[in-house]
């Protein structure tokens, strides 16, 4: 019998869309986004549609691995949670719990997945956790600076803008969903602007085209704002809502209009323009994700917030600067919130970990994560896990990780999951339904704990069902706006605890109520590196998601380069991509389109393949938020033959 099941897709991604899954005899055959989500609006993005190939990938991990001579080999369930149990024990029996890290990321935005495991820590330990935030510590960071929270108006206030700017943000890979939404402000009236050291897709749907050099936002954004003061474009009350507005004039005055442009590599009338759009009516900035990941990030977006704020473009309908929607706050916690005895930073992963002593970190359990793929340093990571007693990975394949873990635990996947989740880039909630059980042998995280749980004595642990948990993570807040779990199960719901206009009335979350502009930036301009002249860009690509590629990944690292850039090498030719930290073989593409100082790659290459990019990228922080300078190394091409 054929049937419709509907889900809401749980990936690291912005859009949350909601699935219909069409079973038959009891296998999922086919896809499809719902047309009845205001945000999936009917299609799904390249890498969910190709999703059930993961799903009934052969290689899909059906069975606990465990290493016995230097071999991962299936055994059961009993004897690996018991072999982890013992070591746990005897770990932390030994050395307490700070030698042993959990090491949680994206690979479900479950709320419920994400609580099961950070639960099982507190209460184990706590153990030793993760701080910073690879993907969005700078901008999170920054935004909370400036206005007490990181948080967005309705998606569907585009639509009231008189202009867009994509700031960094490549929606047509990273979230396609916002698509058809800024089609609809375009046929209102507004036009788009995009500002992105990369010529992508994107540029498709805009009506203007600015291309400054990476990391040359700060730069631009105070030859704007110097514009803004110098014809009296400052919002007429802006005093009352900003804290700092004579600081930010002085910074914006520290360099001339010439030399702000000159360093960001863009026209003076570039600069005009953007300062008259914002000017003009109401503007929403979209700051993208991908921008902040530099060693200025958490500047460029505390510049932004201001750019938005000083010319009133803030608290009113089809204005903003959204770089986040805050996804998790309508659900409650399981948690009791206690203070770990020792955290490791996220982006200098390698480094903390090797160098933790008194005691040493021991064991490290990673779930929803593929640090060699994801985090800088690919090599060093995997010799840090490598040197541990105990590693334990939770994934549904033979990640990059799991490859060099002593125990690898197969959990259920997005179509089988049974969680509630949030989005990060609209208001929209729900849960998600296991449209398939999992396959024998497959556990979800919660079950895996819970199993755990028992075989180390945590009686505390709760060994309700999901759906018994499930009920009690839908806030009060929610069941006050009645909003209850049937609801979300039913179907997406707007989170009725966010503001259709972020901030109404120019109120912020910050203890004065008021903004609270930047009022210190970087000082030096960047300089050229002669031996290695190309920024390389490690970005989201529509065929993957993180290192999870819906089909077979490259084998050789496709990298994209001005033809000016590519030293010879001609198009589909091969090369070696050279960084201060290692070289990788690649096959090299000619762009007339991009930068002459850029090399782009996509993000989420196998290391064990030779195409990861972080295995030539150094760990580095941003200014704020102990996010990862992703886009801060230098490489340079040379031939095959040298
Ligand atoms: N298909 C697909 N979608 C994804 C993902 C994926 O792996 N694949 N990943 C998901 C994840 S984890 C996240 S965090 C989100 C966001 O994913 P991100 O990959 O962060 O995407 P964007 O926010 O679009 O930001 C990237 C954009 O910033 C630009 N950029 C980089 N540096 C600079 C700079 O210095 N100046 C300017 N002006 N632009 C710059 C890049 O050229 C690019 O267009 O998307 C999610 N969506
Ligand atoms: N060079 C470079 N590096 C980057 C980036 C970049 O732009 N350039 N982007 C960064 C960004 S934005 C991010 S967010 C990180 C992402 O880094 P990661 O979160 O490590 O990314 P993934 O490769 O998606 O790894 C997630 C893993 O979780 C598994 N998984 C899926 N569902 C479940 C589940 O229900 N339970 C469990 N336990 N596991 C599950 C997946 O199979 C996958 O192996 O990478 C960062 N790294
Ligand atoms: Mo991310």
């Amino acid at each position: 019998m054929v049937e419709i099941r509907r889900t809401l897709c749980n990936r690291d991604c912005p859009d949350a869309c909601s699935i219909e899954a069409t079973i038959d005899g009891g296998r999922v055959v086919a896809l499809r986004g719902d047309k009845d989500h205001s945000v999936t609006q009917g299609f799904l993005c390249f890498r969910t549609n190709q999703f059930l190939r993961s799903q009934y990938a052969p290689d899909r991990l059906t069975t606990p691995l465990l290493r016995r001579e230097g071999r991962l080999e299936p055994v059961s369930w009993d004897e690996a949670l018991r072999f982890i149990a013992e070591r746990l024990l005897a770990i932390r029996a030994e050395s307490g719990p700070s030698a042993i890290l959990h090491y949680r990321s994206g690979g479900t935005l479950g709320v419920l997945a994400a609580q099961a495991s950070d639960l099982f820590f507190e209460q184990f330990g706590p153990t030793a956790v993760k701080r910073g935030d690879i993907c969005s510590g700078a901008g999170e960071a920054a935004q909370e600076a400036d206005f007490g929270v990181s948080d967005s108006s309705d998606l569907s206030e585009l639509e009231r803008a008189r202009h867009v700017i994509l700031w960094g943000k490549n929606v047509a890979t990273s979230s396609p969903h916002t698509i058809p939404v800024l089609k609809r402000a375009k046929e209102n009236g507004a036009s788009l602007v995009m500002i992105d050291c990369v010529h992508n897709r994107s540029a498709e749907l805009c009506d203007a085209f600015v291309q400054p050099r990476p990391g040359g936002d700060f730069s631009l954004a105070m030859a704007v704002l110097q514009v803004v003061f110098e014809k009296g474009w400052v919002a007429p009350d802006a005093a009352t809502y900003c804290q700092g507005l004579a600081e930010l004039r002085t910074l914006a005055s520290r360099n001339s209009l010439a030399a702000w442009c000159r360093d960001a590599d863009v026209t003076l009338e570039a600069a005009v323009d953007l300062a008259q759009r914002l000017h003009d009516g109401p503007t929403t900035i979209l700051v993208g994700w991908g921008m902040a990941r530099r060693t200025n990030g958490g500047a460029i977006v505390r510049a932004l917030d201001a750019l938005a704020a000083v010319t009133g473009n803030i608290g009113i309908p089809g204005a903003g600067v959204s770089f986040y929607f805050r996804r998790r706050r309508a659900f409650g916690s399981l948690l009791r919130g206690l203070a770990p005895p020792r955290t490791i930073c996220e982006p200098l992963f390698a480094q903390e970990l090797l160098a933790a002593s008194s005691p040493e970190i021991r064991a490290v359990w990673i779930t929803a994560g593929n640090p060699v793929a994801m985090l800088p340093e690919s090599g060093r990571i995997a010799e840090a896990l490598l040197s541990r007693e105990l590693v334990v990975v939770v994934d549904r394949w033979l990640s990059d990780t799991a490859s060099v873990a002593h125990v690898v635990l197969p959990v259920n996947t997005l179509l089988e999951a049974d969680d509630l989740v949030g989005a990060y880039g609209h208001h929209y909630l729900g849960a998600t339904l296991p449209v398939v059980p999992s396959p024998d042998g497959v556990k979800s995280d919660l079950e895996i704990f819970q199993a755990l749980a028992v075989h180390v004595g945590q009686h505390e642990y709760p060994q309700g069902t999901a759906r018994e948990l499930k009920e009690r993570l839908v806030g009060q807040g929610l069941r006050d706006q009645g909003v209850t779990l049937a609801t979300l199960e039913e179907k997406a719901v707007r989170n009725p605890l966010a503001a259709p206009v972020l901030f109404e009335g120019r109120r912020f979350a910050t203890p004065d109520a008021k903004v609270h502009l930047i009022s210190d930036g970087p000082s030096d301009f960047a300089e050229g590196d002669r031996e290695f002249p190309l920024w390389l860009l490690s970005l989201s690509t529509p065929k993957s998601q993180s290192s999870q590629w819906a089909k077979a990944p490259p084998k050789l690292l496709d990298v994209t380069v001005h033809p000016s850039a590519a030293v010879g090498i001609a198009n589909g030719g091969l090369g070696w991509l050279e960084s201060r930290v290692g070289r990788l073989k690649v096959t090299v593409i000619h762009d007339a389109k991009q930068r002459r100082d850029v090399a782009l790659v996509p993000k989420g290459g196998h290391y064990r393949d030779g195409s990861a990019a972080n295995a030539i990228i150094a760990a580095r922080l941003t200014d704020l938020g102990e996010g990862g300078a992703l886009y801060e190394e230098r490489v340079r091409l040379v031939g095959r033959d040298a």
